[in-house]
Formats: structure tokens, C-alpha cells, sequence
């Protein structure tokens, strides 16, 4: 590009950026899951995130993602996060950028563009493509809006996918670049291909009551909700839907969704659950799921992502068993599963666990490890990776007219299951048709899986603490390296219970020090939850009054 017309673009950029102005002082993170907070402090993020896309377009020569939503936060929140050329989370390094563009002053903004321009040796004479995509948030509009004036006012093309949830706009730009291989990047492509796939899946499952079928759905007012109701007709019945909490009145996330039914341990405002009835919740931007009953004693009975990640590993299992297939399958899990789960899938099913820090990104790049790599966090965000090895050797055995039945049966399930499920991100409405094919190909009810092993009771707390990054942590965090005397305390209140376990860290997206606590009875998780959270208090510079007791 010749030095005039490049000045020209920065020209445009700094013009334009005046309409997008950031507030003097106010500094942001790119945190776990991008830039989240007050939606009247994200206008000029958002600009700068269309700048940023751009950049990283003209870098990677594909095209980028950015997702305007803010997922399970109340509605006056907003957020946007950024989505790599495979549908993958942006790498830490442009997370980097996305905090240091953010937070230039409006003075400074084409200096720091310069600067990553630079360092990425990026060739600004390359087109970029933008996909963008945003929540039902009333500030999505106006701020996706932003988005887009940022990458216009650099030259990129952008494409407006409007309303989707953040699995679809992964989706979207994994099909994008890899030429269609993926799918067909339209949301009409994403629901005929899984439509699809479960559609072949639930052929195996023979004889399925309208009961079986029916499924209610808590939509948390969201987007998920939305996009249910345009891919219901694809689905032919074969699954029935009845959506609560699908926008028209309520408000988004408020006593219902996947994180408040996860966090309070019960069913959403709302929804009119009869004994024994499969339920399930989705998040504000629909890439978590957590499944729920009431028993007849009026007991709630929540399946979480541990619960779906053992149901998911073991169909698996068995269908590698049936393909005569030699492939190495993993559960990747937080410190957060609980120990049941990690003692069942490794003692029982004699499948590998490996643990890493909080944070899907860290699952997901712990799973590509593998053959197959299954990884939720427990609160239901999750997906399951096939190594490109792994997809070819069940595609060559499919089309393999010497195999038997039992295997041909085997490996086609294999290969619909591979379909169905969205190996970019964590995905609601996969993951729950997932669920689906695989309770219908089984014969199973939702108690059934429930039955697969009992959660230990456990409890999550929060402690404010003045400066939470005093505590430094280890071994996939599920040991704190300081304060001095922390992880001793925690010992030795750990040893006091039966089947007990406990950590501590910092926070990723609020301010305070997580505490979780399991143990063999609810009273005595409480207990040392508890106790935990006064040694993080005593230790850790608490601020406020002390924690108290649940009891
Ligand atoms: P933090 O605030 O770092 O614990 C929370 C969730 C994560 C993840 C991120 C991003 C828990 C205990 N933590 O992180 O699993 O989903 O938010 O949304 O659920
Ligand atoms: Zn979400």
C-alpha cells in the first residue's frame, strides 16, 4: 500500500474514533471471556475490537470473529469477545493487544495501532473480513454497530450475522475458512447439518414415546431461545420443545439460565416442571447447558457439565469398543468437577482425566491433546474434539465394505455423533441434541443418568479480599503457593471431614477469592467452606465483615 493511502486510512480511523470516544481514565481487561461490564462504558471497546478484527484479519488472512454479548451477566451488561480463523478462542497474545488498544487514551489510539501494526509485521495493503454477531441485549445493536464502523473505517469487509448465539458466529467463521469443509457458513447451514446429524442419530433409537421426545427448555430469555424456535421445524419432532423463558416477557438472566440454576442449585422462575420431567437451561448467549429434574419428594436433581461430560465419554467408549477402533479418549475438568466424577471416569469407566485451570480456553487446548478430547466445565460449557486422525480413521472404516454390522453400526453413529457436535466452542443446542441422541440410543431416562454415580455435596463461596492477587495458586489451581500459610490451613481443615477437598483462588471475572468445598454430607461442605473462606479472610487481607456461618 503506498504511504498516501495508508496515511489516509490512519486519517479515517482517527475521525471516526472521535465518534466512538473513550472515557477518560477507564481502564478494562480482556478477561476469561473478552471485555464485560456496564454496557455505557463498552461504546469505544467496541469501535476498537472492529480495529483490532481487522488487524488480526490482514494478519492470519482469514476471516475474524467478533461476538457482541455478555453472556450469563444481567441484561444492563454487555461484552464482546473475539473468535480466531478456526472458530477457536483469540490466542493470549492478541488478548494482549485487545486490553492495550482498549485502553489507549483517544490521543494515543493510532500510536498503539501503529505499534501492534508493527510488532505483528502486519501488511496493511491485505483485505480483511469481519464476521459479526450479537445477543438480544438492548445495547447489542448500537454497540455491534460500533464494531462495525471500526472495521469499515480500516478497509475490512464485514458481514452482519445480526442476531446468533456465540457457538453459531464460531460456527460460521470456522466454515468460512475452511472453504465450506465445515459446513455452509449460514445459520440456515448450522441447523440443517445438526438437524441432520440428530436425525440420523435418533434413527437408532427405536420405539420413542411422544414422552421420551419431549423436552422443556428454559431459554433465559436469550438468544438461545430465539434460534430454538427457527430450528424446531428441522428437527421433525423427533425432539419436542417446550420453550420457557423464550424473551417474550421476562428479563434476560434474571432467576432463570444456565448460571442461576447451576449457582442456586434449583429450577428457574417460570418454567411449569411436572415430577421427573427432563429440563434443561441455556445461558444468555447459549454456549452452556446444565439438565435438571424434580423427584417425587420435590427434591431438585441437577446434571451438570461433569454429569454430561461421563454421559458423553462413556457412549463413546462404547461405541469405540463396537468400532474395534484404537483411539485415546480423555475428560479434560477444572478443579471445579466434582470428585465423584473424576473417581468414576477414571476408576470405573478407566477413562484419562487430566485437570487445568478455569477457563475454556484452557480446556480446550488441554483436549486437542487427544484422540478424543471431551471437556466441560462444571457449570456446562463444553464440547468434544475429534483429532483430524481420529475423524479420518472413522470416515475409511465407514466407507469399509468388509466390516461387519455390529461395527458398521458403530462407526456411523461415530461419524453422525462428529457432526452433530461443534468442535469450534461450547455449544447449548449441540451439546443438548448430543444429549439427546445419546439418552434415545441408550434407553435411557434422565434418572438413569443421574444414577451413573452420586455428586458429592459441595458448596461455592466468595470472600472480598483487598487485593486478590495475593493469592498465587498451583497444580491446576487447586493449590495456593501464597499467602504464606494459606494452603496449610487449608490442609489441616481439609483432614477434619470425610471425603472432603478444598481450594481457593482468585477470580477471573470478579473481584473476589473463589472458595469450594466438597464433602460427604451438605453440612459438612458447608463447614469447611466456610472455615475455608475465614483462613482466605484472616490470610489473605479480607475486607469487610467475616464471612459467616451458613448454620
Ligand atoms: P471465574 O470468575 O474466573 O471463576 C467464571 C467461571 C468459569 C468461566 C468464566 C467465564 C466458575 C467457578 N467460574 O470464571 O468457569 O466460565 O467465568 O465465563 O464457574
Ligand atoms: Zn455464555
Amino acid at each position: 500500500m503506498c504511504l498516501f493511502s495508508e496515511m489516509a486510512q490512519f486519517e479515517e480511523v482517527s475521525q471516526k474514533s472521535k465518534l466512538h470516544p473513550k472515557p477518560e481514565g477507564l481502564t478494562l481487561q480482556y478477561g476469561t471471556a473478552g471485555f464485560r461490564t456496564h454496557a455505557k462504558h463498552l461504546d469505544h471497546i467496541m469501535f476498537r475490537m472492529g480495529l483490532l478484527a481487522t488487524l488480526r484479519s490482514k494478519k492470519t488472512k482469514s476471516t475474524i470473529g467478533v461476538m457482541v454479548t455478555a453472556s450469563h451477566n444481567p441484561e444492563e451488561d454487555n461484552g464482546v469477545k473475539l473468535i480466531d480463523p478456526m472458530g477457536e478462542m483469540v490466542t493470549a497474545m492478541w488478548e494482549g493487544y485487545a486490553t492495550q488498544l482498549a485502553n489507549a487514551e483517544q490521543d494515543s489510539l493510532l500510536k498503539e495501532l501503529k505499534d501492534i501494526i508493527e510488532k505483528e509485521d502486519i501488511d496493511m495493503s491485505q483485505t480483511a473480513s469481519v464476521y459479526v454477531g450479537k445477543d438480544t441485549r438492548p445495547s447489542s445493536a448500537s454497540l455491534s454497530q460500533a464494531v462495525l464502523d471500526g472495521v469499515s473505517s480500516l478497509g475490512g469487509k464485514t458481514h452482519d450475522y445480526g442476531l446468533v448465539t456465540t457457538p453459531q458466529l464460531h460456527y460460521m467463521v470456522c466454515c468460512c475458512n475452511t472453504h465450506g469443509c465445515y459446513g455452509s457458513p449460514t445459520v440456515e447451514g448450522y441447523y440443517q447439518k445438526l438437524s441432520q446429524a440428530f436425525l440420523q442419530l435418533t434413527q437408532n433409537a427405536s420405539n420413542r414415546t411422544d414422552d421420551q421426545k419431549r423436552l422443556l427448555v428454559d431459554g433465559a430469555n436469550g438468544i438461545g431461545a430465539l434460534k430454538m424456535r427457527e430450528m424446531e421445524p428441522f428437527l421433525r419432532s423427533e425432539l419436542q420443545l417446550v420453550l420457557s423463558n423464550d424473551g417474550s416477557s421476562g428479563k434476560l438472566n434474571h432467576m432463570c439460565g444456565a448460571d442461576y440454576v447451576k449457582v442456586q442449585q434449583k429450577a428457574p422462575q417460570g418454567m411449569n416442571i411436572a415430577v421427573g420431567e427432563r429440563c434443561c437451561s441455556f445461558d444468555g448467549d447459549a454456549d452452556r447447558i446444565v439438565y435438571y429434574y424434580t423427584d417425587s419428594k420435590g427434591c431438585f436433581h441437577l446434571l451438570d457439565g461433569d454429569k454430561i461430560a461421563t454421559l458423553i465419554s462413556t457412549y463413546l467408549k462404547e461405541l469405540l469398543t463396537q468400532a474395534g477402533l484404537n483411539l485415546q479418549i480423555a475428560v479434560v475438568q477444572t478443579a471445579y468437577a466434582n470428585g465423584s466424577s473424576t473417581r468414576y471416569l477414571e476408576d470405573v469407566m478407566k477413562v484419562a482425566v487430566c485437570c487445568t485451570k478455569t477457563g475454556v480456553k484452557h480446556l480446550h487446548h488441554a483436549a486437542q491433546e487427544y484422540d478424543i478430547g471431551v471437556y466441560f466445565e462444571a457449570n456446562g460449557h463444553g464440547t468434544v474434539l475429534f483429532s483430524k486422525a481420529a475423524q479420518k480413521q472413522i470416515q475409511e472404516l465407514v466407507k469399509d465394505s468388509d466390516t461387519n454390522d455390529e461395527r458398521k453400526r458403530a462407526v456411523k453413529l461415530l461419524e453422525s455423533t462428529i457432526n452433530l457436535i461443534n468442535q469450534t466452542v461450547g455449544d447449548a443446542i449441540s451439546d443438548m441434541l448430543v444429549i439427546e441422541a445419546v439418552l434415545a440410543i441408550r434407553g435411557m431416562s434422565v434418572q438413569d443418568w443421574d444414577a451413573i454415580y452420586t455428586d458429592l455435596p459441595n458448596r461455592q463461596l466468595k470472600v472480598t479480599v483487598s487485593d486478590r492477587r495475593v493469592i498465587d495458586t498451583t497444580d491446576a489451581e487447586r493449590r495456593a503457593v501464597t499467602p504464606e500459610g494459606l494452603q496449610d490451613a487449608i490442609d489441616s481443615l481439609v483432614k477434619k471431614y470425610k471425603s472432603a477437598r478444598s481450594f481457593v483462588r482468585p477470580s477471573g471475572t470478579e473481584d473476589v477469592v473463589r472458595v469450594y468445598a466438597e464433602a460427604d454430607t451438605q453440612e459438612n461442605a458447608d463447614s469447611l467452606a466456610h472455615e475455608v473462606s475465614l483462613a482466605v479472610y484472616r490470610l489473605a487481607g479480607g475486607v469487610g465483615d467475616e464471612p459467616k456461618s451458613f448454620h
